[in-house]
């Protein structure tokens, strides 16, 4: 079998002191943390649409990167033979899984019938190389954004012929993922929000998003389809107002249209930056409603207001990511995909690997250093010990709201003032993190 990368090796863990740059310093995937292999904490994941289908275009200019392997062509051939190509790179990298778009595998056809034979061929051959190398699908999606046909939106489209053909697409993914054994399928908005109320019926489009969402639950139960759903938060791009804007209010969404339960989040770091929020707020928001199902790890550039879906370098920001992941021992079934793409200037095959790599370790060495942190109890017992007021006496009773306003005044007016503020310490919890990392 013709090899595409033929001067990589397996990448290997060579340990923190090795200077080989395709190599682990970090992630040894059978290093335990909290119990866990790192393998099975992390449940790294390829993302098939920028590795597999970047070219390193941006707004400004042409394509950049050198694909030996690609012909550009929409042809079936083309798309089979980058099956070869992802699998030979997902299986040196070490990664367990890997993520798609439906277009991304698989060309479209002149009919929706035509697609989706294409799609099977596809998926054929993606079923053989995962049972040959045993590399699994973490999600599937559906890409809802790119055809011409969802100008107006998909599932929020004003066109009903347009509501109906997305959701034959989606049918169809969740089938294709069903059959490869995908263990998640992510909604992400992609047009569905708007540029301007002048020609917007705001109500009607999101009503018509839950139908969507509840339509597709239906038949993932009909075929016996058991992955998780994941709504994927992002506020900007490629509409002004996207309705999936960030986890709160995806969260909302969630909640008042029956989906509690059903649809979890895939949080991503980049949208997170563009949402205004950190990433450990996101992560947090979703944990605590329970609904932290996966993540997207790409960050953004602070300098720059797009989606630059860049590789998690920075240890200060997977160390917060894996404080909160850890919380939940873990995101299965959901994991860690790299939703990145190389720079348009990094074009050599070679630097997929630099920059994955890159990735992985720095997320081991996050949770490697947030398991340190709180096997000794860091933030924890910090965290406890300043809401102490809240586990006797008043708090006691508020917490049990066995008191209203009425006790409450009469308790103050016999005190005349609040007591017992202490500092919050913040500086000095900073300086605790820095000397872990
Ligand atoms: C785009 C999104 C997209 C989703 C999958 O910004 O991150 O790539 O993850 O449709
Ligand atoms: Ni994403
Ligand atoms: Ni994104």
């Amino acid at each position: 079998m013709a090899e595409f990368f033929p001067d990589i090796p397996k990448i290997e863990y060579a340990g923190p002191k090795s200077k080989n740059p395709l190599a682990f310093k970090h992630y040894d995937p059978d290093e335990v943390v909290e119990g866990q292999k790192l393998k099975d904490l992390l449940r790294f994941s390829v993302a098939y649409w920028h590795t597999f289908r970047g070219t390193g275009t941006d707004p400004f200019g042409a394509a950049t990167l050198s694909r030996p392997w690609d012909d550009g062509s929409n042809s079936v051939d083309n798309a089979l033979r980058r099956v070869d190509v992802a699998f030979e790179f997902i299986t040196k990298l070490g990664a367990p899984f890997y993520c798609f778009h439906d277009r991304d595998v698989a060309p479209e056809g002149d009919s929706l019938k035509a697609t989706n034979q294409i799609f099977d061929t596809i998926a054929k051959r993606l079923k053989e190389k995962q049972k040959q190398t045993g590399v699994k699908l973490l999600w599937g999606t559906a890409n809802l954004f790119s055809h011409p046909r969802f100008m107006h939106g998909a599932a929020t489209s004003c066109n009903a012929e347009v509501f109906a053909f997305a959701a034959a697409q989606v049918k169809k993914a969740i089938e294709v993922t069903h059959e490869l054994g995908g263990s998640n399928y992510v909604f992400w908005g992609g047009r569905e929000g708007y540029h301007n109320l002048y020609n917007t019926d705001m109500k009607r489009e999101l009503d018509h998003l839950a139908t969507f969402m509840h339509m597709a639950h239906e038949h993932a139960k009909s075929i016996g389809f058991k992955g998780q759903f994941l709504f994927e938060p992002k506020p900007k791009e490629p509409t002004k107002h996207q309705y999936d804007f960030d986890a709160a209010t995806c969260l909302n969404f969630i909640g008042r249209n029956g989906l509690d339960g059903i649809v979890k989040l895939n949080i991503e770091t980049n949208h997170a930056t563009l949402a205004g929020h950190t990433m450990m707020h996101e992560l947090e928001t979703a944990r605590i409603h329970n609904a932290l199902g996966s993540i997207d790890a790409n960050t953004g550039d602070m300098l720059l207001g797009w989606d630059t879906d860049q590789f998690p370098t920075d240890i200060y920001g997977t160390t917060q990511c894996m404080l909160v992941i850890l919380k939940q021992k873990g995101l299965k079934p959901g994991g860690i995909n790299f939703d990145a793409k190389v720079r348009r200037e990094s074009f050599d095959p070679v630097d997929l690997f630099y920059a994955h790599i890159g990735g992985m370790d720095a997320f081991a060495r996050g949770a490697k250093i947030a398991a340190r942190m709180r096997k000794d109890g860091v933030l924890d017992g910090f965290v406890k010990n300043r809401y102490r007021s809240f586990d006797s006496g008043i708090g006691k009773k508020i917490d049990k709201r066995s008191v209203g306003f009425a006790e409450l005044e009469k308790y103050m007016l016999d005190k005349g003032e609040a007591a017992g503020n202490e500092s919050g310490r913040q500086e000095f919890l900073e300086n605790i993190i820095n000397d872990y990392l």
